[in-house]
């Protein structure tokens, strides 16, 4: 499948890998838009968030865990921290496998741009 976060995942392309579990892999962003950005994808190709399935919420919250934690271990889990998931053209999303950003260490404003 020619999809750029399963190469990631199938370890064909490099990445700057931070954390790894059975079923959840994160690694920097290429291009972050914090201090800290992080990518936490799914190691079953999701294209959106709109495939998923029932059978998916414990992965969905597997993410979620993982970005907890991480913003723990990164020591910015007390001050505040952005999760973002992009869905499709308007959403946003550029890369067509599901994945949550986790983006710390400086402010964010609401409205989202
Ligand atoms: P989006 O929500 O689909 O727009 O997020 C895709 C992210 O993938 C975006 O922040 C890119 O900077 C990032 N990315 C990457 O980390 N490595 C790559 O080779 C490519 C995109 I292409």
């Amino acid at each position: 499948m020619d999809c750029l976060f399963c190469k990631i995942v199938n370890r064909e392309i490099p990445a700057d890998i931070v954390y790894e579990d059975d079923q959840v892999l994160a690694f920097n962003d290429i291009n972050p838009q914090a201090p800290t950005h992080v990518l936490i994808v799914p190691k079953r190709h999701i294209a959106t968030l709109n495939d998923l399935e029932q059978d998916d919420l414990g992965l969905v919250g597997q993410l979620s865990f993982a970005a907890a934690r991480m913003a723990k271990d990164y020591g910015f889990a007390e001050d505040g921290y952005r999760v973002v998931m992009n869905c499709n053209e308007k959403g946003g999303q550029s890369v067509y496998h599901v994945h949550m950003h986790l983006m710390g260490g400086r402010r964010f404003t609401w409205p989202a741009g």
